[in-house]
C-alpha cells in the first residue's frame, strides 16, 4: 500500500562508503562494517578492489586543485614495492560498499568522524582508529548527490542488492 511505500522511501536512502588501504592493511574491515551494521544500516553491496589511478581521479575529482591532490590518488600498489609509503586510497586494496537506511548519508558521515582525525570524536571510527589526516581509514559520501554519482562510479547495477532486512521494524518506529 501506499504507506509501507513511503516507509520503504524513507529507509532507501543509500551512502557510499569505503575502507581505505590503511583501514584493510590494519585490519579494521570488519570493525568498521559492525559499526554500520549494529547501528541498523543494512549493506547493500560490498567488494575489495585496487582502483586504478584514473579511477580514483574521478572519484576525487572535486579535490583535483588541492595540494594533497596527487598523494591521494597516486597507486603505490603499481609503482612502489610496499603498500604503505606516502599515498592514501591509491596504495592498496580499497573495501567498497554501500549502506543503506534513514539519513544513511549524514548518519554515515557522523560514523566516520571529523576529516583530521586529531578533531574527530572518541567514539566514531577516525576518533578511535586514526590520528593522520592522510591515514584516515575511510571514506564517506557527503551528500545525497556525491552519493549516487560515488556509487554509480564504483558499482555496476547488478552488484547493488535489493533486499528486506529482517530486523527492519525493530530499528525504524515508522
Ligand atoms: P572526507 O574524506 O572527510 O570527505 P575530503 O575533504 O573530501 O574529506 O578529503 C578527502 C580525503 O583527502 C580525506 O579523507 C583525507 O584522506 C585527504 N585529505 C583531506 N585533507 C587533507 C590534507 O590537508 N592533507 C592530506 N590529506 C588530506
Ligand atoms: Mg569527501
Amino acid at each position: 500500500n501506499q504507506h509501507a511505500r513511503e516507509q520503504d522511501i524513507m529507509t532507501s536512502e543509500q551512502t557510499f562508503i569505503a575502507i581505505k588501504p590503511d583501514g584493510v592493511q590494519r585490519g579494521l574491515v570488519g570493525e568498521i562494517i559492525s559499526r554500520f551494521e549494529k547501528r541498523g544500516y543494512k549493506l547493500a553491496a560490498i567488494k575489495l578492489v585496487t582502483p586504478s589511478k584514473e579511477h580514483l581521479e574521478k572519484h576525487y575529482a572535486d579535490l583535483s586543485d588541492k595540494p594533497f591532490f596527487k598523494g591521494l590518488i597516486t597507486c603505490a600498489y603499481y609503482t612502489l614495492p610496499t603498500y604503505t609509503m606516502g599515498n592514501d586510497m591509491g596504495s592498496g586494496p580499497v573495501c567498497a560498499m554501500v549502506w543503506e537506511g534513514r539519513e544513511a548519508v549524514k548518519v554515515g558521515r557522523q560514523l566516520l568522524g571529523a576529516t583530521n582525525p586529531q578533531q574527530s570524536s572518541p567514539g566514531t571510527i577516525r576518533g578511535d582508529f586514526a590520528i593522520d589526516v592522510g591515514r584516515n581509514v575511510c571514506h564517506g559520501s557527503d551528500a545525497v548527490e556525491s552519493a549516487k554519482k560515488e556509487i554509480d562510479l564504483w558499482f555496476k547495477k547488478e552488484e547493488i542488492n535489493s533486499w528486506k532486512q529482517a530486523g527492519h521494524d525493530w530499528v525504524y518506529e515508522k
